[in-house]
C-alpha cells in the first residue's frame, strides 16, 4: 500500500482536526494521498510526521501545479472554496470536496443533520441524547466535538450530525434520513460575500434529505422541495398536523404535537423562549427518524444545557449570573437578551463585545432598550456596538471581562440578572468561546 503521492489521487488541504480525520480515514482505507496546508506550521503536523511518515506533506503557500496532480480536493473547512488557489484548481477539473461528502459515501446508517446560525450544538446534543434513551447506538459529532469520518463504525444505528456552512459548501450530496437548518441569522460576513451566499452555503444540508424539518418561524429555515419530501414543522405557535408547537391547557404552557399536549414547559431545565424552539427542533427530528416518545422526553427532562450557552452561574444579593460566551453572533444574543429578559422579574445587565466579524449590530437596539439596565461594552468593536446602541441604554466602556462582571455587580439590582452576551466572536481577546465564558465564571465566583 503506498500513501505516497501519485497522479489521480485525492489531496487533503488543511491539517488541523478535519485534515487529521481524512488522513486516518483515506490510510484505513489504503487510498493513496498527500496532505497540504498553506501555514507552516498546521497543527496537526507532528501527528502526521509520527503516525504516517511515509504521507507527502507541503506547507505553506499552495502550489496550483501540485493541487492539479489530484482527481479531488478534500478541502478544509477553515479554507473557503473561494481561495483562489483552489478555485484554480476547480477551473481545471479538479472537484472540490470535504469529509462530510466523504462521510456521506461510506455511512451505512442514517443521518440526522442539523445545521443554522444558532442552536446546533444544543439540538444536535438533544437529539443524540433522546436517541440513546431510546437504546439506540447513536454516534453524535461533526463541528461539534468529534469530526464525522472519526464516528463511522460498523455497529453505529444513527449518526447525528451538527454541520457548519463551512462544511457544508464542499458537501454535495449529504442523502440525510432528515435535515434541517433550524434558522438563518447573519454570521460569518468576514467569510460570505453577503447573508444570500451564506443562506445558499446552510441550504446544501437539504442535497438528498429524506424527510425535512422545518421551522415554522424562520422563513429563511424552508427548502425549496419536491412535493415527495415528507415535512415536520417546529415553532412557537400552536402545534398542529405534522408540527410540534406550544399550547396551553388549564393555564399550564405545553410542548405539543397536532393535538396532544406532551411535556409542561416549566419541566424543561433549559430556559427562554428560544430553548423551547430548540426543544421542540429535537422532538421532530427524533420523531423524524422514528424515536418513541417517552425516551424522547425523557431526554428533554434530563437535559441541563450545554456549558457556556445562557448558563445560569450563580445567585448573589439577588442577582443571577449567566454565562452566554457561545453567543457569538447578533442572533444568539438577541434570542438570549428576549429569552432571559422575559422571564426574569428585574432588568438585565449586558455584558458584549469582541470581534463582531463584519455584523450589523442595529437589531439589539430594540431589546437592549425594552429590557437592559445598562450595557457594559468590551473588546476591539466595542465602539462599533456603543454606535448601534446609543440612547437605548446607558452605555459603559471596560477594557477587561473582570472590570465588566464588577461594574455589572454593582449597578444590577435585586431581581435582575447579569448576563455575558457577547454577539461578537472571542477571538480578539481570548484564545475561544470556551476560555472567555470560564474567566467570565471566574470572575463571577470571585465576587464577595
Ligand atoms: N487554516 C489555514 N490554512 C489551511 C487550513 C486551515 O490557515 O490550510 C486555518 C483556518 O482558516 C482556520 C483554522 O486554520 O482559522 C482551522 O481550520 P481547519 O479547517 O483546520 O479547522 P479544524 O481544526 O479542522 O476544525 C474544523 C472546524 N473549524 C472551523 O470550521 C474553523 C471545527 O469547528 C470542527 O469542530 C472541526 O473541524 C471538526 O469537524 C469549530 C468552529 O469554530 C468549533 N466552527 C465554526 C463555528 O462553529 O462557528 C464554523
Ligand atoms: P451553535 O452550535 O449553532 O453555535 P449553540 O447551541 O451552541 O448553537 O448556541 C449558540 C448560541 O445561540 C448560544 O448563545 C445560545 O444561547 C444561542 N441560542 C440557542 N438557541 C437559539 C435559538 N433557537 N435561536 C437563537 N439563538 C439561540
Amino acid at each position: 500500500m503506498s500513501l505516497i503521492a501519485s497522479d489521480h489521487m485525492r489531496i487533503v488541504v488543511g491539517l488541523g482536526k478535519s485534515g487529521m480525520s481524512l488522513v486516518r480515514f483515506l490510510a484505513r482505507q489504503g487510498l493513496p494521498f498527500a496532505v497540504v496546508d498553506t501555514r507552516a506550521n498546521p497543527p496537526e503536523l507532528s501527528t502526521l510526521r509520527d503516525q504516517y511518515p511515509q504521507v507527502e506533506v507541503r506547507c505553506g503557500e499552495l502550489d496550483v501545479e501540485f493541487l492539479c496532480r489530484a482527481q479531488e480536493l478534500l478541502v478544509s473547512p477553515g479554507l473557503a472554496i473561494a481561495t483562489p488557489a483552489l478555485q484554480a484548481a476547480a477551473a481545471r477539473g479538479v472537484k472540490l470536496s470535504g469529509d462530510i461528502d466523504l462521510f456521506a459515501r461510506y455511512a451505512k446508517a442514517p443521518i440526522v443533520a442539523i445545521t443554522g446560525s444558532n442552536a446546533k450544538s444544543t439540538v444536535t446534543t438533544l437529539v443524540g441524547e433522546m436517541a440513546a434513551a431510546a437504546g439506540k447506538k447513536v454516534a453524535v459529532g461533526g463541528n461539534l466535538g468529534t469530526p464525522a469520518l472519526d464516528l463511522l463504525g460498523d455497529d453505529v444505528e444513527l449518526y447525528v450530525l451538527e454541520l457548519s456552512s463551512f462544511q457544508l459548501e464542499t458537501t454535495h450530496s449529504l442523502n440525510a434520513q432528515v435535515a434541517t437548518c433550524l434558522n438563518i441569522s447573519e454570521d460569518h460576513m468576514d467569510r460570505y460575500a453577503d447573508l444570500q451566499a451564506y443562506h445558499l452555503a446552510k441550504h446544501r444540508i437539504f442535497r438528498g434529505a429524506k424527510q425535512v424539518v422545518i421551522n415554522a418561524d424562520d422563513a429563511l429555515s424552508r427548502p425549496l422541495l419536491g412535493d415527495d419530501v415528507p415535512v415536520t414543522l417546529f415553532g412557537l405557535g400552536k402545534p398542529d398536523f405534522n408540527r410540534f408547537g406550544l399550547l396551553e391547557e388549564h393555564g399550564e404552557k405545553y410542548l405539543g404535537y397536532q393535538f396532544a399536549a406532551l411535556l409542561p414547559v416549566r419541566e424543561l431545565k433549559i430556559r427562554g423562549a428560544h430553548n423551547q424552539a430548540n426543544a421542540l427542533a429535537a422532538l421532530a427530528l427524533g420523531h423524524a427518524v422514528g424515536l418513541p416518545c417517552e425516551p424522547m422526553l425523557e431526554a428533554l427532562r434530563n437535559f441541563a444545557g450545554l456549558p457556556h450557552r445562557c448558563q445560569w452561574l450563580r445567585e448573589r444579593a439577588g442577582v443571577s449570573y449567566y454565562d452566554d460566551s457561545k453567543a457569538t453572533n447578533v442572533g444568539a444574543a438577541l434570542a438570549a437578551i428576549e429569552g432571559l429578559g422575559a422571564d426574569i422579574d428585574g432588568k438585565l445587565v449586558l455584558i458584549a463585545g469582541g470581534d463582531g466579524k463584519g455584523a450589523d449590530f442595529s437589531a439589539l437596539k430594540a431589546p437592549v432598550a425594552k429590557f437592559c439596565r445598562a450595557v457594559i461594552l468590551l473588546g476591539r468593536d466595542a465602539e462599533l456596538l456603543a454606535q448601534a446602541l446609543a440612547g437605548a441604554s446607558e452605555l459603559i466602556r471596560v477594557s477587561t471581562l473582570e472590570e465588566a462582571v464588577q461594574r455589572s455587580a454593582e449597578l444590577a439590582q435585586r431581581g435582575d440578572a447579569v448576563l455575558l452576551s457577547p454577539a461578537c466572536a472571542s477571538l480578539d481577546m481570548f484564545k475561544n468561546f470556551e476560555q472567555r465564558g470560564q474567566l467570565f465564571a471566574q470572575a463571577v465566583e470571585g465576587l464577595k
